[in-house]
């Protein structure tokens, strides 16, 4: 199966020329897209020998990876996988991401750095783990299945996903992720979890203190989201009962 590795930049120059050393050699095409920056990534990214175009519709991470999948359908790629272009993600451990979608156990895979052994020490503050864990366990809760990761910034999607998702998502920012997530599970693809690795940083985070509370926010609105339409009708049941008891009614 042929695989596209999407890189999203932000002003990441200096983590170029590392992601480009240790690419492993079962990517067909890696495709840069990058949100405006103006620090040399382009031409950085030019020079490590891999395809680069702007993303479209407006800033932020949401619009690039949007349109990214737009221009992975228009290849024959079978196989998209998603890493962050800051030095923090393992190349190597797609591997095992890539292998659930090729023996058709799963549609979307989320490398989870959560519950793995193989965090570098250093690369994810104690109270980053819990917040990441905390977020992830109330998403899973309509799913019936935990999910430790949804904030991951590792995914792989099968054709099938890609083409399910993309209409569906409307994220702009660094939502995306929990909005793939939600979406995915709603839509009936197969979501698993695999361990990965996860490495401290090159160059600075985009992810600023308000991005971290309007994501916050996202959390809370994609787990209601997340219940399906017979939760609320059980709800809905439970409580006119109930009102309905205490009024006298019944
Ligand atoms: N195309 C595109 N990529 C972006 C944009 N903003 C951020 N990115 C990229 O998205 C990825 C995630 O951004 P990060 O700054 O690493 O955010 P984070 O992973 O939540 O935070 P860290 O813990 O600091 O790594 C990086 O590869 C960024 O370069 C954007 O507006 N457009
Ligand atoms: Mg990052």
């Amino acid at each position: 199966m042929k695989k596209l590795l999407l890189l999203p930049t932000l002003n990441e120059k200096d983590a170029i020329k590392p992601i480009s050393e240790e690419l492993p050699n079962w990517f067909d095409d890696v495709l840069v897209v990058d949100g405006g920056s103006t620090d040399g990534t382009v031409e950085e990214a030019k020079k490590a020998g891999f395809k680069v175009m702007q993303q479209r519709y407006g800033k932020g991470k949401g619009y690039g990876v949007r349109t990214a999948m737009e221009e992975f359908l228009k290849t024959d790629n079978d196989i998209l996988v998603m890493v962050d272009t800051d030095g923090t993600c393992v190349l190597e451990d797609t591997k095992d991401m890539i292998e659930l979608i090729e023996n058709g156990e799963a549609d979307v895979v989320i490398g989870t750095r959560i519950l793995s052994k193989k965090r570098e020490k250093g690369s994810m503050p104690l109270i980053v783990w819990i917040g990441n864990f905390l977020a992830s366990l109330l998403m899973s809760i309509p799913h019936f299945r935990l999910y430790s990761d949804v904030q991951s910034p590792y995914w792989a999607f099968n054709r099938k996903a890609v083409e399910t998702l993309l209409p569906k998502l409307k994220a702009s920012k660094f939502e995306i992720e929990t909005e793939i997530f939600v979406k995915a599970l709603k839509s009936g693809l197969k979501v698993r979890e695999v361990p990965v690795g996860y490495r401290k940083r090159i160059g600075h985070t985009k992810f600023s203190i308000m991005l971290r509370i309007r994501n916050f926010l996202y959390i809370v609105w994609f787990t209601i989201y997340g219940f399906r339409w017979w939760f609320w009708a059980i709800l809905l049941i439970l409580v006119g009962g109930w009102w309905a008891y205490k009024n006298g009614y019944w």
